[in-house]
């Protein structure tokens, strides 16, 4: 393996990354980020997510005892028909177009106090069960052809409410990442007659180094082209384009794998470990997609500590993205960091 600097590719999207294990003992005087409480009330009275509290526009919600989903108050995405008249003047260098779809926000549990690796697995394994309905309802409406499930944990990444729980948009249009995932997909698929992500993961298989955790059904791992310092994958082991595709066999080894990847992340600084999660699904068109894997990407913004954090500024903005800490260094610290979750010795 490399130890001095150099670029790799990243297939799914056809970006680099620059690597630079020489560099990962700089010293660090810059931002120190706050750590937030540990512990929160089981329900708390202010926020907006817990049972029977009322919502902005005044809605309350009901006294739900499983997961829990509404329309999004605020949503970035309407359903309504576009009208006529709002469309913009066109100009080859002044694009606009519509946009339709909706927001959804789902809430995992009634615990106001209760993450991922925290629920009893039953809970989370429903929570997947909630996501797959969803993106299939969906991707029925025929304008959607594309559904997002995605969670932002911690204020770090802008999460405006430690309540767990996560969204799902859905659009009339591929966004950016997929359109690029489904390029790459397809084109391998094209000339390798094989999912690239399924060769990928037995690639990695074989290699053992950057693999976290795997079951009959998925595997996590910290992907070889990984940007961010502890950035996991969560891969099918099959060609599978939707949530919805899933036995129940195969939505109970995700709720293993994602409790897996999410208690050693909380493990490794000791901290409810912050991240943007989501999923990658097939664009919802109605095709067969052979060439489509189902897979999750965490991405969390700490770096060295529960303090400090990576800032994609600089060079990662104007230039190419650029990591210290090797992948493979990333997934050994998380396969050493414990699967029992650190707050149950608190307990
Ligand atoms: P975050 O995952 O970014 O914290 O988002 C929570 C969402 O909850 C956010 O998109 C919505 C916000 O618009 N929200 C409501 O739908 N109703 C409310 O009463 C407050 C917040
Ligand atoms: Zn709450």
């Amino acid at each position: 393996m490399f130890i001095t600097p150099h670029r790799r590719f990243n297939p799914l999207t056809g970006e680099w990354v620059l690597v630079s294990p020489h560099r990962a003992k700089r010293p660090w005087l810059g931002q120190v980020e706050k750590i937030p409480p540990a512990v929160f009330p089981v329900y708390d009275p202010a926020c907006y997510l817990c049972p029977r509290n009322a919502r902005a526009g005044g809605v309350f919600n009901p006294d739900y005892t499983g997961t829990y989903s509404f329309e999004n108050d605020f949503a970035a995405l309407l359903p309504g028909v576009v009208d006529e008249e709002d469309t913009p003047p066109t100009h080859p260098l002044l694009v606009a177009v519509p946009e339709r779809g909706h927001c959804l926000v789902v809430c995992f549990s009634p615990r106001h106090d209760l993450t991922l690796p925290e629920l009893d697995r039953a809970s989370a394994e429903s929570v997947i069960a909630t996501w797959a309905r969803h993106s299939s309802d969906l991707a029925r409406e025929d304008y959607i052809r594309y559904v997002q499930v995605f969670e932002n944990k911690g204020a770090m990444m802008g999460c405006s409410n430690p309540h767990p729980h996560s969204q799902i948009w859905a659009q009339s249009q591929l966004p950016n990442e997929i359109s690029k995932e489904l390029a790459t997909q397809t084109e391998y698929y094209k000339t390798n007659t094989q999912p690239l992500l399924i060769d990928y993961v037995q690639e990695e298989h074989k290699r053992k180094e950057r693999i976290l955790f795997t079951n009959d059904h998925f595997t996590a791992l910290v992907p070889y082209w990984a940007v961010w310092p502890f950035e996991v994958m969560v891969t099918a082991h099959r060609s599978c384009g939707a949530l919805a595709e899933l036995s129940s066999a195969e939505v109970s080894a995700l709720a293993e794998v994602f409790q897996q990847v999410t208690t050693r992340y909380d493990n490794l600084f000791e901290i409810s470990f912050p991240y943007s999660m989501g999923f990658h699904q097939a664009p919802a068109d109605g095709q067969p997609h052979p060439e489509w894997v189902l897979h999750a990407h965490f991405y969390p913004p700490l770096l060295r500590s529960a303090t400090v954090r990576k800032f994609m500024v600089g060079y990662e903005m104007l230039a190419m993205p650029q990591r210290d800490i090797t992948p493979e260094a990333a997934a050994e610290r998380l396969r050493l960091s414990s699967d029992r979750h650190y707050k149950l010795a608190l307990a």
